[in-house]
C-alpha cells in the first residue's frame, strides 16, 4: 500500500518490542499498519484464532451477517484500500467479512507480524523496567512498551449454567464459539436460548435447517426487516465512487452508520404521516428504521408510538394469536436494547416446525440428557441445544486477560465496582496500556469499525506525541477517571437506553456483573471532538511522565 511511510529498524534479540497488540480483529490490524508502517515502530500483534477477523473469525452461525450495511463496515482511512474491494450484498454475512480481512491483511502485508493462535494469559507492568510483560500460552513472556488491546467488545461468550448441561446426550455450542467445521442440523430437533440480534438472525436459518426448532425466549424483542439483497452493479460503483462522502456522513453522525438521522420530533407528525413514514421505513429495512425521528431514545411517548407500531406489525405477522403476543409482549421501549434487524424471524413462527417457549413465565428448570425441562414440570426433547445467550459484554474479554497495573494491582480489582476509564482508552494505575474500544467509549452503540478507527488514529497519535516528545509513561489522572465516569453516566441517563433493567449495556445479562451502563451514549461526534480536544490541550486528564528508564527486557 502506498501509505507506508516508515520501516521499523531491526530488532536486536532480547530487545523489547515497541508495541504489542492483542487481536487481530479490524482493531488490531488497523493498530499494527499505524504503528508499523507509519510510525515505524516495532509491533507484534498475537491473537489466539487462527487467522485474522476477530469476532468474525468465531461467529459462524447459522444467518450470521452483520447489522450495518456492507460499505460503512470496513475500514474507511484510505481510499486506495476501499476502492479496491466490491461488496455483493447490502449486508455482508460472516464469510465475505472474513474474506474481506484477508483482503485488507494481503494488502497491507500483516500477517508477517501476526502470531496466530497465541493466546495471552497474563499481562503485567514492571514498573522498574516500564514495560508490559505478556505471558502466552506455553510460558513464553514478551515484553513491550506498550500494551494495546484490540480483543473486541463481544467477543466473551456468555453461557448460563444451566444445571445438568454435563448430562446433556446431545450436542450444544455457542453461537460465538460455532465449530469452524459446520454443525448439521438436518433431522435434528434443536433448542434456541436467546432472542437478541443473534438469536433473531439465527432462528429463520436454523428452522429452515433443522426438522424442528423450539425457540426459548424471555425477554420479548422488537425487530424489523433487514431487507438484504445483492447489491446491483450501478450501486457497487457508488459505493466505490463516493468514499468521501460516505465516511464524511459516517464520521458526523451518533452512531457511525452511513445515514443521518431526521431532525424532526415524532410529536411534529400527525398519526397519518407517522404511519407513512414508518411503512417506508419498514420496506426500506435495516438499522435506519429509527433515523426517521431525533427523539426515538429521548422521549418516552415518542418511543411508544415506534414500538406500538412494531408490536402491530408482529401480530399482524404471526398467524398463531397465542404465539403472536407471546412475541409482541415487549417490556421496554424500542432500540433501547440493541434494535434487531431480520430477514423472516416474525414468519418463522408460521412455520409447522417452530415453537416458542416463554421462560419467563415458565423458566428453565434443568438440562436433562434428552433435552430441557421447564418449573412447570414439561419436558421439550432436543438433539441440539443452541446458545444465542450473548456475551460477557466490554469488560469481559479485558478482564480475562488478567491485567495487572502498577503495584500489582488487577484490572479485576480496579474494576469490581464497574469499569472505570478515562475515554475507554486509558485506565489509572495502568502506564501505557490502550484499550481500543474500551468500555467509556462509544463502542457498541456504533457502527464499531467507525469507533475502531478513531480510537487507533487517536492512540497512534498519542505515541507518536510521547515519542517526540521524550515521554515515557502515559496514564490518566484518577479525577479525570472520576470526571469521565460521571459523564459515561450523564450521556446513558439523557437516554432510554440506561432505563432497561435486564440491558447487557448494563452488565444484567451476566451474573454478579456489577450494574454500570458501560459504552459512551454521548454520540461518536461529540466523543470524537472531546478526544481531539483532550489531544490538542496536551492530553488535558492524563499525566505525562518523563523520567528516565532501562529499556532492558
Ligand atoms: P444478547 O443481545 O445479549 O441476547 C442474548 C439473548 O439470550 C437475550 O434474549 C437474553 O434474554 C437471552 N438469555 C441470556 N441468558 C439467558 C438465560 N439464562 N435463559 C434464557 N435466556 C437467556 O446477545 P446477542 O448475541 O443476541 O447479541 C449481542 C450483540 O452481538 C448484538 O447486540 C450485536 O451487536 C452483535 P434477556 O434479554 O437477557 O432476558
Amino acid at each position: 500500500m502506498p501509505d507506508s511511510s516508515a520501516t521499523p529498524s531491526p530488532r536486536r534479540p532480547g530487545q523489547p518490542l515497541d508495541a504489542l497488540i492483542i487481536g487481530a480483529g479490524f482493531s488490531g490490524m488497523y493498530m499494527l499498519h499505524r504503528l508499523r508502517d507509519r510510525l515505524g515502530l516495532n509491533a507484534l500483534v498475537v491473537e489466539r484464532g487462527g487467522d485474522v477477523g476477530g469476532t468474525w473469525y468465531w461467529n459462524r452461525y447459522p444467518g450470521a451477517r452483520c447489522d450495518s450495511e456492507s460499505h460503512s463496515y470496513c475500514f474507511a482511512f484510505s481510499e486506495e484500500l476501499w476502492r479496491g474491494w466490491d461488496w455483493s450484498q447490502r449486508y455482508p454475512d460472516h464469510a465475505e467479512i472474513r474474506r474481506y480481512m484477508n483482503y485488507v491483511a494481503e494488502r497491507l502485508d500483516l500477517r508477517r507480524d501476526i502470531r496466530f493462535g497465541t493466546n495471552v494469559t497474563a499481562c503485567a507492568y514492571d514498573e522498574a523496567a516500564n514495560l508490559w510483560r505478556v505471558t502466552v500460552e506455553g510460558g513464553e513472556v514478551l515484553a513491550a512498551r506498550y500494551l494495546i488491546t484490540g480483543v473486541g467488545c463481544l467477543s466473551t461468550a456468555n453461557v448460563p449454567q444451566l444445571p445438568g448441561l454435563e448430562d446433556f446426550a446431545g450436542q450444544w455450542y455457542h453461537t460465538g464459539e460455532w465449530p469452524h467445521e459446520g454443525v448439521d442440523l438436518g433431522g435434528k430437533r434443536v433448542g434456541q436460548i436467546g432472542t437478541g440480534s443473534t438469536g433473531i438472525q439465527a432462528a429463520p436459518a436454523i428452522a429452515a435447517e433443522a426438522a424442528h426448532l423450539t425457540v426459548f425466549q424471555r425477554t420479548a424483542n422488537y425487530s424489523s426487516p433487514a431487507n438484504n439483497q445483492p447489491l446491483s452493479a450501478e450501486r457497487k460503483a457508488w459505493m466505490r465512487d463516493n468514499w468521501a462522502e460516505i465516511r464524511r456522513v459516517m464520521h458526523a453522525t451518533t452512531n457511525g452508520h452511513p445515514f443521518t438521522v431526521e431532525d424532526r420530533s415524532v410529536h411534529d407528525v400527525s398519526d397519518r404521516e407517522l404511519k407513512e413514514i414508518l411503512d417506508a421505513a419498514w420496506d426500506f429495512g435495516g438499522l435506519q428504521f429509527r433515523a426517521g425521528f431525533r427523539d426515538v431514545l429521548l422521549d418516552e411517548t415518542a418511543n411508544a408510538k415506534l414500538a406500538a407500531y412494531l408490536k402491530n406489525k408482529i401480530l399482524e405477522i404471526v398467524q398463531d394469536p397465542a404465539k403472536a403476543r407471546l412475541l409482541a409482549d415487549i417490556d421496554h421501549p424500542y432500540a433501547a436494547k440493541r434494535p434487531p434487524i431480520d430477514s423472516g424471524y416474525f414468519e418463522t413462527f408460521n412455520r409447522d416446525n417452530v415453537d416458542l417457549v416463554d421462560v419467563r413465565a415458565d423458566p428453565i428448570e434443568r438440562v436433562t440428557p434428552g433435552g430441557i425441562r421447564l418449573e412447570s414440570g414439561r419436558e421439550i426433547a432436543l438433539d441440539v441445544i443452541v446458545f444465542a445467550t450473548g456475551y460477557d459484554a466490554l469488560t469481559g474479554p479485558l478482564l480475562k486477560l488478567n491485567i495487572s497495573g502498577a503495584g500489582g494491582r488487577t484490572l479485576a480489582q480496579e474494576w469490581a465496582a464497574g469499569p472505570r476509564t478515562y475515554l475507554g482508552l486509558q485506565v489509572a494505575g495502568f502506564p501505557n496500556l490502550f484499550t481500543v474500544t474500551g468500555p467509556g467509549s462509544p463502542s457498541v452503540l456504533c457502527n464499531l469499525p467507525v469507533p475502531i478507527e478513531q480510537h487507533v488514529e487517536w492512540i497512534a497519535d498519542c505515541i507518536a506525541h510521547l515519542r517526540a516528545e521524550g515521554v515515557s509513561r502515559i496514564e490518566p489522572s484518577v479525577a479525570a477517571v472520576e470526571a469521565w465516569g460521571q459523564e459515561v453516566k450523564r450521556a446513558a441517563d439523557a437516554t432510554l437506553l440506561s432505563r432497561v433493567p435486564h440491558s447487557w449495556y448494563l452488565g444484567a445479562n451476566v451474573p454478579g456483573k456489577p450494574r454500570v451502563f458501560m459504552p459512551y451514549a454521548g454520540g461518536m461526534a461529540r466523543y470524537r471532538a472531546h478526544c481531539d480536544q483532550v489531544a490538542a490541550r496536551g492530553y488535558e486528564g492524563f499525566v505525562l511522565r518523563r523520567e528516565a528508564t532501562s529499556d532492558a527486557a
